[in-house]
């Protein structure tokens, strides 16, 4: 079990730059102020840093549109204070991932300004361009992921160029080999400095179908849903050259040893596990699984998705799950806060690498942001709905200081209402906290190799009970979760390890909101 490579065994933990700290007071984190709380992550247990991007950025979409693939944004500081961080984050015994985001660069990418100077430009083909249907109208009908056609009209040249996301994010073209290799080196120039990986944005985006064909509309498509789901995704993603562009980046990766390659995919179980690629010719270690965030909290429903998943895995295809992130909705405002501490045993118990979401360690629940404060291009293109990215991007509350010790001015997003008394000083002093939890589960995954590497079998239990056994080496652990808020009688034997409740657990049962680790 202890040759298996670091990404299988370990805890991946996203810090969203922006909201982590801020070290030279303009209400905004940075490079310098992720080093100077290194402490925390490494108390907390986990094994690698994915930070979300930090290259240079007009910040459209907060960095999701890049200008510069090789630098470092000001705001988060220069190539110098990466290198510093990188140190400080290896010297920690802790590996650092970065957000790679090849499906689109910003509209102020100098190759974008090249591309759309003239038809002519030798850019022109590193973009997607292309003459208005015979109306005068777009290309065809593909729909931005924040709504409206992916198609903007460029006036100079008299073309439209795709964007899947803002129009500040125009795609690019990677069926031309110049970009291709444009980007690949942007990946080999931060492999060269030392990361340990990355995590890819949006990875099943990246090459659309030969004709640009019209994509299928929805029948289940419901004004309550996104504008982006009026039609199905088929034509703009997960095409066969994607997936070999994967296999490409892998083979780069693996020139430089241990590094890891996290893909940002959405799609259902069989489309999903082709991303491993085949064991000749690989593609990414771990295809981002989601499937925590997008099924009701409910053991039924998370048992059948489980084993759906688990039994979707090729042979060599390691799991992994994802209970946060700066694009979904804070898990304890989702389940409530006694239900999320069910959830952090859940991931930290599961079969696979877990990632988890700076500031869920804490319990932060929902966050109302004021309308004048809304940031998110998503939310103020599509205000009606609900969802709203920044309410899971406030800043992270260190102490009961102004600010909560993240940054001496008014930060630019407030900080959860509660930040006087839920910030990490507070539960670093309190051991029934949300931190103390995390904390313990984490040194309970690290202590029982059962529980990171073990085999994984679903177990029965009563209605609204998860339950499931880990087993290595002779070791063998169950995992019982109650995921209703009241009792249920059930009849467990073994010793209990850890359990999300203080006090202790009750024989014939599981108390309301209660997971408990048996031995
Ligand atoms: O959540 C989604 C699908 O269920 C999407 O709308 C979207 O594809 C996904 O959130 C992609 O997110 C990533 O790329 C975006 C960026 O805004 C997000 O922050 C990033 O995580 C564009 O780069």
């Amino acid at each position: 079990a202890h040759s298996r490579p670091w990404w299988e065994r370990g805890v991946v933990y996203q810090i969203y730059p922006r909201s982590f700290q801020d070290s030279d007071g303009d209400g905004v984190g940075d490079l310098a102020g992720i080093a100077a709380r290194l402490d925390h992550v490494a108390a907390l247990g986990v094994d690698a840093i994915w930070l979300s991007p930090i290259f240079p950025s007009p910040m459209a979409d907060f960095g999701y549109d890049v200008a510069d693939y090789c630098g470092i944004d000001p705001l988060f500081g220069d190539l110098a204070a990466f290198d510093r961080l990188l140190a400080a984050v290896h010297a920690r015994g802790l590996k650092l991932l970065l957000d790679f985001v090849p499906n689109h660069s910003s509209d102020r990418h100098s190759w974008f300004v090249e591309s759309r100077s003239s038809r002519s430009n030798p850019k022109r083909d590193w973009y997607i361009w292309r003459d208005p249907a015979s109306d005068g109208g777009p290309p065809n009908n593909w729909i931005s992921d924040f709504g409206g056609s992916a198609w903007e009209w460029d006036d100079a040249t008299g073309q439209y160029y795709l964007h899947a996301f803002l129009k500040e994010q125009p795609d690019l073209n990677w069926r031309n080999p110049d970009l291709k290799q444009a980007m690949l080196d942007a990946m080999r120039f931060w492999f060269d400095r030392g990361v340990d990986g990355f995590r890819i944005d949006v990875l099943w985006h990246i090459v659309k179908a030969e004709g640009l064909p019209d994509n299928p509309l929805n029948p289940d498509w419901t004004p309550a849903r996104t504008e982006r789901d009026r039609v199905i995704q088929l034509h703009s993603t997960d095409q066969p050259e994607a997936h070999a562009i994967a296999a490409e980046m892998r083979a780069i990766a693996d020139c430089y040893g241990a590094r890891v390659l996290i893909g940002e995919i959405f799609l259902p179980n069989d489309r999903h596990a082709r991303w491993y690629g085949t064991p000749e010719r690989p593609q990414v270690h771990l295809p981002f699984n989601f499937q925590l965030i997008e099924n009701a909290w409910d053991a039924s429903v998370l048992r059948s998705m489980i084993a759906a998943y688990e039994a979707s895995l090729p042979p060599f295809g390691w799991p992994n799950w994802v209970i946060g992130s700066h694009d979904a909705p804070r898990i304890a405002a989702r389940i409530g806060e006694a239900q999320a501490r069910v959830a952090a045993m859940l991931i930290l118990t599961l079969r696979g690498t877990p990632t988890l979401y700076q500031g869920d360690e804490l319990g932060i629940g929902r966050v109302e942001i004021p309308p004048d404060r809304v940031r998110d291009p998503q939310h103020l293109r599509q205000p009606l709905l609900d969802i709203g990215r920044d309410r899971s991007r406030t800043p992270m509350p260190w102490d009961d200081s102004d600010h909560g010790g993240f940054s001496t001015v008014e930060p630019w997003l407030p900080l959860n209402p509660d930040w006087r008394t839920r910030n990490v000083a507070a539960e670093v002093a309190d051991p029934r906290s949300m931190l103390a939890l995390y904390r313990a589960l984490l040194a309970l995954r690290r202590a029982e190799p059962a529980l990171a590497v073990g085999s994984f079998t679903l177990l029965d239990a009563p209605a609204g009970v998860l339950a499931y056994r880990r087993e290595e080496g002779g070791r063998s652990l169950s995992i019982l979760l109650n995921l209703t808020d009241h009792d249920v009688t059930i009849d467990w034997t073994g010793t209990p390890l850890l359990s999300t409740l203080s006090g202790e657990p009750e024989p014939g049962m599981l108390r309301a909101n209660e997971g408990i680790v048996f031995a």
